[in-house]
C-alpha cells in the first residue's frame, strides 16, 4: 500500500475534515480477519478537470461532474466536451462546487447539485431527451442555505422507490456550532427524501418519517449526519451505505436496510462514530455506524462507494467498496444482516478518492479530485 503525500493547496480547499492530522495519517490496520481479496486493477479511461462526482446515463455512459461546474459524457470514445457548463454559478471556496449529479430511474431527468454564488447548496433539474440535455426545462428543485463553506455534502441519488435522496453536511466550521445534526427543524447534517415529480417545486413522500411531527422538517429522512461524503444503495439488496466524514478522530459507514422507515440518528453530534463526542451522550434512538476507522488507520476523510454488483469481477460480488480521501487505497467490506463480516484491502490506489460512481452495467469507477477517472477492472 502507499501512502501519497497531497499538496497542501488541495487540502486547504477539498479536505472533507476540518481538523487534520495528517502526520499520523498512517499506521496498522485495525485488527479484523482479511477476506480473501479480489484480483482487481485499475484501469485510467480519461483525465478531467477535478473530477468530483458520477452517475450513469443513457446508452451506456457515464456522466461525470467536475467541481468548477461543468458536466463530460464518458463513453467508449473516452471523455467528451462538456454538455453542460454552469461555471459561471458554482463557488468553488472552501468544500463548494458541483458536487452531486443523479438520473432519475427511467433516465428521463438529470438532477446536478451545486453551490451557488451566495454558497446555498441548490438541486436542479433539467429534461433529457434521446440523451442530451434540455437546456430549456432546467428548474430549482430545492435549495438551502449554508453558514460556512465545508461540510456541503451534496451528493444525490435516487433511491429504488423512484424518489430522490439528497446529503446536506451539518452546516460546516467544526463540531457543529448550531447542532444542526440533532435538530429536526433544519435540512442540515441530514439525508432528505423527496419527490421532484410530485409537485412544484417538489412533493415529500406521505411516508417520510417525519410528516405528522409539526416540528421536524417532512423532507428529513434519516439524521445525525456530519458530511455524509457519498452515500449509496445497493442495486442488488436496496440496503442504502452512508460514508460519514468524522471531525479528528473517527471515519464512519453507516448502514440502513432496504425495508427501512427511515428516521434514523447516526448520532452527530453527540457521538462521532461509536465515541460521544465533547462529552456528548449517547442518543438513546443511535445507529450506530457499521463500520468505524480512527485517523491511525486508513487515512483522515472517507469516500462512500458502492456494493459491488457488476459481472467482471465475481470475487468483489456483493463488498460495499469505499475509500479515504487521504489515503486513496480502495477497500472492501462484506455486510451480512447489519454486521461487517470481512474487509479487504484491494490492493489498489485511486489517489485522492473523491468518489465512485456506478455505471449501467454495476462496473465501477473511481474518481481522485487530481483528475483521474478510473475503471476497476479485474487484475
Ligand atoms: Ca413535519
Ligand atoms: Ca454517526
Amino acid at each position: 500500500m502507499k501512502f501519497r503525500t497531497r499538496s497542501s493547496a488541495i487540502i486547504g480547499t477539498i479536505c472533507l475534515a476540518t481538523s487534520l492530522a495528517f502526520a499520523t495519517a498512517y499506521a496498522d490496520e485495525p485488527a479484523a480477519p482479511p477476506k480473501a481479496a479480489a484480483e482487481v486493477a485499475l484501469t485510467e479511461v480519461a483525465t478531467a478537470q477535478n473530477p468530483v462526482a458520477g452517475a450513469a446515463g443513457p446508452d451506456g455512459t457515464v456522466w461525470i461532474a467536475e467541481r468548477a461546474g461543468t458536466v463530460r459524457v464518458l463513453d467508449d470514445q473516452g471523455l467528451g466536451e462538456p454538455v453542460l457548463d454552469i461555471s459561471d454559478e458554482t463557488s468553488t471556496d472552501g468544500e463548494r462546487g458541483l458536487l452531486g449529479v443523479a438520473f432519475d430511474n427511467e433516465l428521463a431527468h438529470f438532477y446536478i447539485s451545486y453551490t451557488d454564488l451566495e454558497g446555498t447548496s441548490t438541486i436542479d433539474e433539467f429534461a433529457v431527451q434521446s440523451g442530451a440535455i434540455q437546456p430549456d426545462s432546467r428548474r430549482t428543485v430545492l435549495t438551502q442555505t449554508q453558514p460556512y463553506e465545508n461540510h456541503n455534502g451534496g451528493d444525490i441519488k435516487f433511491g429504488p422507490d423512484g424518489y430522490l435522496y439528497i446529503a446536506l453536511g451539518d452546516g460546516g466550521a467544526g463540531g457543529d456550532p448550531h447542532g444542526n445534526g440533532q435538530k429536526l427543524d433544519t435540512l442540515l447534517g441530514k439525508i432528505l427524501r423527496i419527490d421532484p415529480s410530485g409537485a412544484e417545486p417538489y412533493a415529500v413522500p406521505a411516508d417520510n418519517p417525519f410528516v405528522d411531527d409539526p416540528n421536524a422538517k417532512d423532507e428529513i429522512w434519516s439524521y445525525g449526519l456530519r458530511n455524509p461524503w457519498r452515500f449509496s444503495f445497493d442495486s442488488g439488496t436496496g440496503d442504502m451505505l452512508i460514508a460519514d466524514v468524522g471531525q479528528s478522530d473517527w471515519e464512519e459507514i453507516d448502514w440502513a436496510p432496504a425495508g427501512s422507515e427511515g428516521g434514523e440518528n447516526y448520532g452527530w453530534a453527540s457521538m462521532e462514530g461509536t465515541h460521544p463526542f465533547r462529552g456528548g451522550t449517547e442518543p438513546a434512538n443511535h445507529v450506530p455506524p457499521v463500520f468505524e476507522y480512527d485517523r491511525n488507520g486508513l487515512g483522515c476523510s472517507v469516500t462512500g462507494g458502492y456494493v459491488y454488483r457488476g459481472d467482471a469481477i465475481p470475487d468483489l460480488q456483493g463488498q460495499y467498496l469505499y475509500s479515504d480521501y487521504c489515503d486513496g487505497t480502495v477497500r472492501g467490506l462484506t455486510i451480512e444482516n447489519g454486521q461487517v463480516t470481512g474487509q479487504s484491502d484491494l490492493g489498489v490506489n485511486g489517489g485522492e478518492v473523491i468518489s465512485f460512481v456506478e455505471d449501467g452495467d454495476g462496473e465501477l469507477y473511481v474518481l481522485g479530485l487530481g483528475g483521474t477517472i478510473s475503471r476497476i477492472d479485474p487484475a
